[in-house]
């Protein structure tokens, strides 16, 4: 018989590697459990339960702390190469620092990691997904440079426990989130709203912290353990409107992308010209003695360049940028959004998620990792999170269309050079998104909160991605049967 040829199906290169992600604050639960002591998170759920959009908190969350074993099985059904989840600080290191470890929790972790390995699922270990000590914010989090010695002290204690079987690890998870919304903003814990200023404070630490971690680990623990480590930052592509945009779309991909990825993947290292020279004018202009972006020793420019041995990239959406001057935005002064001076937005025909800012726009990832390409000399490209948010339901063909589009663009970029390895969809099961609670689902699995167990059930888009996992290829007309997961 012959057989049809099918144009529309495409093929991942065979070395490609497919997972799903979590975080821990967002899937474990188990807040006090065992000794563990309170994060950030904790304190703001705690404290202001009503700063989440639900008034919910992650107190058990998905209870993944007990229900590790059906999130394995969950794996297996999706036949996934590999899981990202990260580790709680709190739960290792009670005290934050190394004095103490703490039993129970690295016994979770040990658990969770022993039980990947058995059916072949090798773990991705982020080390910090947002959830800081509390103790370390009360004296200044992120803005205090000591952070350095606080995090590379748990770095390796992280990679002393697990290392001997956690071969791809990740220091932070999008340090743009944790230092613009976190510290310049309020739209993440600590909510410290001290916009340019305390965010370019973080920013400097929290680059030297990722370097100073990836040094230990390539100096103490590579030779031995012969992992692979580096950072995930989160970067949407921005789009000039017009032709007399293009300098301000580029301005803006500096001040988010750039911010991080210029000192770690350029060839000179630092931060990105345009923001020093824009930061210090603004400075001078508004008093400051110095420009508020603090500097880099030349010691710390060389020691952060090229300290990652890939480009994590958390990628979810796109905007525009344009030149109105009849809807200029005011902006506080100072802040890091008067100091990019730009205007963004997403056209109202842009069709999107349940997150406002998610928005489907496929090219957009294409633009961006042909940016990456081309600014960074091709480095390997691990996409550590891509998904959408929907308010739930087990139907989920917008997820499936857009979760397809994008790894289309994926696999365009391939086709032009990208060294695109890696695609972890985010998330594998719903979470505590953040400020908007449970109110946002991303899960190719859905959870149940009214169940004691958290039941998880897969969407449509669970049998979906297990087809592409399992043909390593992209079928545009396929259509699954529901009615049962299995394990192949
Ligand atoms: C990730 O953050 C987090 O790592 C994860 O914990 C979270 O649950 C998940 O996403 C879903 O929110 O420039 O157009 O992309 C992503 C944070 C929020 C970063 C939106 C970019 C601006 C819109 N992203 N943000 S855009």
């Amino acid at each position: 018989t012959v057989i049809e040829a099918r144009h529309d199906v495409r093929k991942f290169p065979d070395w490609f590697q497919f997972g799903t992600a979590t975080a821990s604050y967002q899937v474990e639960g188990a807040w006090d459990a065992d000794g563990k002591t309170p994060n950030i998170w904790d304190h703001l759920t705690h404290n202001d339960p009503c700063s989440i959009e639900d008034c919910q908190n992650g107190d058990i969350a998905n209870d993944s702390y007990n229900q590790y074993k059906r999130d394995v099985e969950m794996m297996r059904e999706l036949g996934l190469d590999f899981y990202r989840f990260s580790l709680s600080w709190n739960r290792i290191l009670p005290t934050s620092f190394p004095d103490k470890i703490n039993e129970a929790g690295v016994q979770y972790y040990n658990n969770l990691i022993n039980e990947m390995l058995k059916y072949n699922i090798q773990p991705m270990v982020t080390l910090y997904h947002w959830d800081l000590p509390q103790k370390l914010q009360d004296m200044g989090g992120w803005t205090n440079p000591h952070i350095v010695d606080w995090f590379s002290d748990y770095a390796r204690v992280a990679f002393e426990l697990f290392g001997d079987r956690v071969k791809n690890w990740i220091t932070i998870n999008e340090p743009r989130e944790v230092c613009i919304q976190g510290y310049g903003e309020d739209q993440k814990a600590p909510k410290l709203k001290i916009s340019g200023v305390a965010d370019y404070l973080c920013d400097k630490n929290i680059l030297v912290a990722h370097a100073k971690a990836y040094h230990i680990y390539d100096k103490e623990f590579r030779p031995s353990q012969g992992g692979t480590i580096g950072i995930t930052l989160s970067a949407g592509w921005v789009e000039p409107e017009t032709e007399n945009d293009i300098e301000m779309a580029e301005t803006v991909r500096q001040f988010e992308m750039g911010q991080y990825a210029h000192p770690i993947f350029s060839k000179t290292g630092d931060f990105p010209p345009v923001m020093k020279e824009r930061i210090a004018a603004k400075s001078a202009a508004q008093g400051f003695k110095r420009s508020r972006l603090p500097e880099f020793t030349p010691e710390e420019v060389e020691m952060i360049r090229g300290s990652s041995d890939f480009f994590g990239l958390n990628h979810y959406s796109s905007s525009m940028a344009h030149k109105n001057e009849s809807s200029v935005v005011q902006y506080d002064v100072p802040s890091y959004s008067d100091d990019i001076g730009a205007q963004t937005y997403q056209p109202t025909h842009w069709s999107g998620g349940a997150s406002f800012w998610l928005k489907d726009v496929p090219w957009g990832f294409y633009k961006l990792l042909t940016k990456i390409r081309e600014d960074y000399d091709n480095p390997p490209v691990f996409i550590t999170e891509n998904g959408y948010s929907t308010r739930g339901g087990l139907n989920d063909d917008d997820r499936i269309a857009y979760i397809r589009g994008y790894l289309n663009a994926l696999l365009d970029a391939i086709e032009e050079g990208c060294d695109v390895q890696v695609y972890t969809a985010w998330s594998l099961m719903d979470n505590f998104e953040w400020l908007m609670g449970y109110t946002e689902r991303f899960g190719l699995y859905e959870v149940d909160y009214e169940s004691p167990q958290r039941t998880r059930t897969p969407r449509k888009s669970a049998f979906v991605y297990k087809e592409i996992v399992r043909s390593r290829a992209l079928d545009p007309h396929y259509e699954p049967d529901t009615t049962v997961m299995t394990i192949d």
